[in-house]
């Protein structure tokens, strides 16, 4: 079968803190997408400058990079057919106050300062992001048995 659409989703230092990565994954994993790369790392500030480029100039710019760098996240890519949309629908809102029930933001979250997650906005940035934090690849493919179960083919 061919590759879906990718997108990177991380888990931010507040929810490694809070003990919240297996929480996040069961749920993209019971959706029925496909997690191809998983690494635990700490972003350099120059990184999350990078990452964060097109809020350079922004108000809560410092802090974001601050907290960004604050301590362990898990990047992860996600494989599945719209993921991008799907993904970004399942996080909820940026601010979690306005996340609905049922999003991870929504469920989990209180301050728009630590949403516990960023997913991707559009396949162009997941295809950035995707480069920026896995250069050397060591991005999967692999079946899952339920794909037939899953998608119309
Ligand atoms: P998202 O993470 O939903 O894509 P974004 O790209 O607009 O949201 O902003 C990136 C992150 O920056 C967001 O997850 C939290 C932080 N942020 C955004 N707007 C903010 C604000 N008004 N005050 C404080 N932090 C903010
Ligand atoms: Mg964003």
């Amino acid at each position: 079968m061919s590759v879906r659409e990718r997108t990177f989703l991380m888990v931010k230092p507040d929810g490694v803190k809070r003990q919240l990565i297996g929480n996040v994954v069961t749920r993209l994993e019971a959706k029925g997408l496909k997690l191809v790369a998983m690494k635990m790392m700490q972003i350099a500030p120059e990184m999350a400058e990078q990452h964060y480029g097109e809020h350079k100039g922004k108000p809560f710019f410092n802090g974001l990079i601050e907290f960004i760098t604050s301590g362990p996240v898990v990047a992860m890519v996600w494989e599945g057919d719209n993921v991008v949309e799907m993904v970004r629908t399942l996080i909820g809102a940026t601010d979690p106050r306005k996340a609905g029930p049922g999003t991870i933001r929504g469920d989990l979250a209180v301050f728009t300062g630590k949403n516990l997650v960023h997913g991707s906005d559009s396949t162009e940035s997941a295809h950035r992001e995707i480069n920026l934090f896995f250069p050397e690849g060591g991005i999967y493919e692999y079946m899952l048995p339920v794909e037939s179960s899953l998608y119309d083919e």
